[in-house]
C-alpha cells in the first residue's frame, strides 16, 4: 500500500540534540494536528497551519495525558516534500527516549510504522527521484570518505542517469522508426538509415560506463588491501604507521602476528581497508600456521596487496618471488622497507629482482617514504586517482551490481540487434532486441523495474530515509 500515513524516526537513535519523528502520507497533517498543541494542552490544537513554518507546542497522546515531550512542528504540503506526500515532521529533544515517546503517539494518531527506506521509495514512486537517484541517498549516508561521497552525491544529482539516458533517447528513436516502418510499411524505409552506426556508438557508450564499475566500487565500499609478507619484513610496523597509532604488535620475534588485524583507513578520499596478517614462513606452528592460511585465503579476494619485502635481507628474496607468483595477477605493489639499513646498491638490486611490479621504496621505522606509498596506493586503487578534494576526477560512474549487469544485459540485447541488422534480418527481429536493450537501460533509472527489485533495493536502507 502507498497511500496510507507512515512514520518513523529519522534520526540517529542515541542522545544529541535533536530528534525527529517524520510522518509521511494524505493523512500526514490529520496526524499531526491530533498530537500537536501549542502549549501543551490538547484544547489548544491548531489547526490552521501554514507550510514550511516552525510551531513550538507539545506531543501528546490523541486521548490525552501528559506530554510525551515538546519541540517543533513544520508541515511540508505534498508535493513539494521529499516524499512528494504531506509531509509533518516533530523535531523534540534528542533522547533515545523522548523520539520513542513521540512516535508512539504518531502511531497512535494513525500513522503506520514505515519500513526501511519507505520514504524514499515514496520519492521514487512519486517521480521525485529516478532509481538510480534514490538508491544514491542512502550511499550519501553511508558515505565514509571525501571519495564516496562525492561519488555518490554526483549519482544523487542525476550525473548518472542523465548518461544513462542519453544512451537510451537515440534508441527509442530508432525503435520508433523501426516500428513506424512495421505499422505503415509504404510510408517509411523499413531499415533506417545509420541503424547500425547509432547501434554502435550505443555499445560504445555502454561499454564506457561498464568500465566505470571497479572504480566506482571501491569509490563506495573502499578497497579490500591486504598486507603481506615473509615474518619481520615489516608489515606490522608499517599497519601501524599508516594508521599513526600502535595497533599490531612489533617485536623483533618472528611469528608475532598471527590473527588477520583490520583497521579502515582514508587514503586520499578512499577507504582502504588494511588488513595485516601473518608473515608467510615454512617453519610456523600450529597456531601461526592457521593464520597464514588465512592471509592466503584473504589474497584471493584482496582488491589490492601490499607486499613487504625485509630490504635488507636479500636472502629471503627468492622465498619472496615464489609468494609472488602465487599471487600473479592481482594487483600488487612491492613495499620495500628499512630503507634506513640499506644502501643505494641493495636498492638497484631489489629494482631489478623485482622488476614484474611497482616498487615503493620506504622505513616503517624512521617514517619514510610513507606518503609515497600513500599516493602509490590511490594510483593502483584509481587508475587516473582523485584529485585533492577527493573529488574523482573521472566523472559519472556506476557503484552497484545491478548497474552493471542492467548494463551488461543491454549491451547483449544490442548486439544481439546489431547481429539481427547486419545480417539483413527484418525489422520485427531488430526491434524485439533493440527493446530488450532499453528495457535493460530504463532499470537503472527505475522505468521498467519489477516489484521486488525496489523491495531489495529499499530494504538496504535505514527506516525513517
Ligand atoms: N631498521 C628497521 N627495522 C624495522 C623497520 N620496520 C620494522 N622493523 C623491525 O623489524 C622487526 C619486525 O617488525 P614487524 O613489524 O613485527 O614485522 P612483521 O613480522 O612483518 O609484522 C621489528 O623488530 C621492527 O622493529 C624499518 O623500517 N627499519
Ligand atoms: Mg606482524
Amino acid at each position: 500500500m502507498t497511500n496510507d500515513t507512515i512514520a518513523a524516526v529519522s534520526t540517529p537513535v542515541g542522545q544529541g540534540g535533536i530528534g525527529i519523528v517524520r510522518v509521511s502520507g494524505p493523512d500526514a497533517l490529520g496526524v499531526g494536528r491530533s498530537v500537536f498543541s501549542s502549549r501543551g494542552c490538547l484544547k489548544n490544537r491548531l489547526t490552521d497551519f501554514k507550510e514550511r513554518r516552525f510551531y513550538y507546542g507539545a506531543f501528546t497522546d490523541p486521548s490525552g495525558g501528559p506530554a510525551a515531550d515538546d519541540g517543533f512542528f513544520v508541515f511540508m504540503k505534498g508535493p513539494a516534500s521529499y516524499t512528494g506526500e504531506d509531509v509533518v515532521e516533530l523535531h523534540c529533544h534528542g533522547g533515545a527516549l523522548t523520539v520513542k515517546k513521540c512516535l508512539e503517539v504518531v502511531l497512535k494518531a494513525g500513522a503506520r510504522l514505515a519500513g526501511p527506506g519507505e520514504f524514499t521509495k515514496r520519492a521514487f514512486l512519486n517521480g521525485k527521484l529516478d532509481l538510480a537517484q534514490a538508491e544514491a541517498v542512502i550511499d550519501v549516508i553511508r558515505a565514509s570518505t571525501e571519495g564516496a561521497l562525492n561519488s555518490a552525491r554526483r549519482r544523487l544529482e542525476g550525473g548518472l542517469s542523465k548518461k544513462v539516458n542519453a544512451i537510451k533517447e537515440p534508441l527509442i528513436e530508432m525503435l520508433a522508426h523501426l516500428e513506424a516502418g512495421l505499422d505503415f510499411p509504404d510510408d517509411v524505409e523499413r531499415m533506417p538509415e545509420g541503424l547500425l552506426k547509432g547501434l554502435e556508438a550505443a555499445e560504445d557508450l555502454i561499454k564506457e560506463l561498464l568500465a566505470t564499475y571497479e572504480e566506482g566500487m571501491i569509490l563506495r565500499e573502499g578497497i579490500k588491501t591486504l598486507i603481506l609478507g615473509r615474518t619481520n619484513a615489516g608489515k606490522s610496523s608499517l599497519l601501524n604507521v599508516l594508521l599513526e597509532a600502535e595497533r599490531a604488535i612489533v617485536t623483533e620475534e618472528h611469528g608475532t602476528t598471527r590473527d588477520v588485524i583490520e583497521e579502515v583507513l582514508n587514503v586520499r578520499g578512499i577507504a582502504v581497508r588494511l588488513m595485516d596478517t601473518a608473515g608467510l614462513r615454512a617453519a610456523a606452528g600450529r597456531v601461526e600456521s592457521i593464520g597464514i592460511k588465512a592471509a592466503w585465503r584473504h589474497a584471493k579476494d584482496a582488491g589490492l596487496i601490499l607486499y613487504v619485502i625485509d630490504g635488507s635481507r636479500p636472502d629471503g628474496f627468492t622465498e619472496d618471488l615464489k609468494n609472488l607468483e602465487l599471487i600473479a595477477g592481482k594487483k600488487v605493489l612491492i613495499v620495500a622497507n628499512k630503507t634506513d639499513i640499506i644502501t643505494g646498491k641493495r636498492r638497484a638490486e631489489i629494482q631489478e629482482a623485482f622488476t614484474g611490479n611497482k616498487a615503493v621504496f620506504i622505513s616503517a621505522l624512521k617514517e619514510e617514504g610513507i606518503s609515497e606509498l600513500k599516493e602509490a596506493i590511490c594510483g593502483a586503487a584509481l587508475g587516473h586517482g582523485l584529485n585533492k578534494a577527493g573529488d574523482n576526477a573521472g566523472g559519472d560512474m556506476i557503484a552497484s551490481v545491478r548497474h552493471k549487469d542492467a548494463l551488461g544485459a543491454a549491451l547483449a540485447s544490442l548486439k544481439q540487434a546489431k547481429a539481427a541488422a547486419s545480417n539483413g534480418l527484418a525489422a520485427e527481429f531488430i526491434a524485439v532486441d533493440l527493446r530488450q536493450s532499453i528495457n535493460a537501460l530504463g532499470e537503472i533509472t527505475g522505468e521498467t523495474t519489477t516489484e521486488d527489485i525496489l523491495d531489495r533495493i529499499f530494504s538496504g536502507f535505514c527506516i525513517g530515509k
